[in-house]
């Protein structure tokens, strides 16, 4: 399908989130990202724009606990969606590299070029963009290694047998909440990152970082680093002290009294 290329002057005050949108146009336009992804993004930005479009405390207080526990992780994997593979592919291979972790393609949308319904070329398309931006090996994109995740209907639930079924750590982003509760209750730790801290996903996690995909995932990886030369214990602190629930609240209030202020008239959150 063709994307209009790119008409955004330098000068718009919206440019970057514009960008960012045409990234995701391309992706779709490439098979990459469904249509309905599309319309996740757009409520993903509405939260955004609450949030002031940065990376706020309580996503930073939760990025540290996720490095933490990804840093801790016997087999961390990070969980790749059609939106995260074109968003910020670089970023999510960066993380693997900073944490050791498998990369794993996971659609919930079947793939609309496939007559027979699958996610499989989609699943291939978005390997192939994450190998393309650095990525070391890829797993999830062919049925080989295919099993299913217990408490899961939807396509979510085919995994890898060797990345999210046998991981400790797992990753997702953009995810929906049966999947995420469904890791959980495999005894998996799950971290996330949705900018909807009511979400269904945002509950359901251990960690989840409120913030903007592409803001964040370069900026774990590099939280990574830095907290990669801490001992064991340090790290166990940063990841235990973490308490999920009071972190969501915290960025529910955050939100609240942004629009507070807004409608005081004092400015944006
Ligand atoms: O590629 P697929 O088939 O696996 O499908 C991917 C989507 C995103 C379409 C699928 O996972 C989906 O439908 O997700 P949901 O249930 O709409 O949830 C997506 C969540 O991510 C929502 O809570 C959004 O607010 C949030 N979100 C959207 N864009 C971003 C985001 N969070 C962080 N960064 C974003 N850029």
């Amino acid at each position: 399908m063709p994307v209009m290329p790119a008409t955004i002057p330098e000068t718009h005050p919206r440019r970057e989130s514009l960008l960012v949108r045409e990234r995701l146009a391309r992706g779709f336009g490439e098979g990459l990202v469904a249509a309905e992804g599309l319309m996740a993004h757009g409520r993903g930005e509405a939260f955004d724009y609450i949030i002031g479009e940065r990376t706020r405390g309580f996503a930073r207080a939760a990025i540290r606990a996720a490095a933490a526990t990804l840093l801790l992780a016997e087999r961390p994997a990070i969980s790749v969606n059609g939106n995260v593979a074109a968003l910020c592919p670089g970023e999510a291979a960066g993380l693997a590299r900073a944490t050791g972790a498998v990369v794993e393609v996971n659609m919930f949308y079947a793939d609309a070029g496939d007559p027979a319904g699958g996610t499989w070329a989609r699943r291939r398309r978005a390997a192939a963009a994450l190998a393309r931006a650095g990525a070391r090996e890829v797993l999830g994109a062919s049925p080989e290694n295919a099993g299913r995740l217990p408490g899961t209907d939807s396509e979510r639930g085919t995994a890898d047998v060797r990345g999210a079924l046998a991981a400790d750590v797992v990753l997702v982003a953009l995810e929906d909440g049966d999947r995420a509760a469904a890791l959980a209750a495999a005894g998996k730790t799950v971290i996330a990152i949705d900018l909807n801290p009511l979400s269904r996903t945002a509950a359901a996690a251990h960690v989840t970082i409120v913030d903007n995909v592409v803001r964040c995932m370069g900026e774990l990886a590099a939280e990574c680093g830095r907290l990669s030369g801490n001992g064991r214990e340090e790290l166990e602190g940063a990841r235990d002290s973490f308490d999920n629930a009071a972190n969501l609240a915290s960025a529910v209030r955050a939100m609240a009294a942004g629009l507070e202020a807004r409608a005081a008239g004092a400015g944006t959150a």
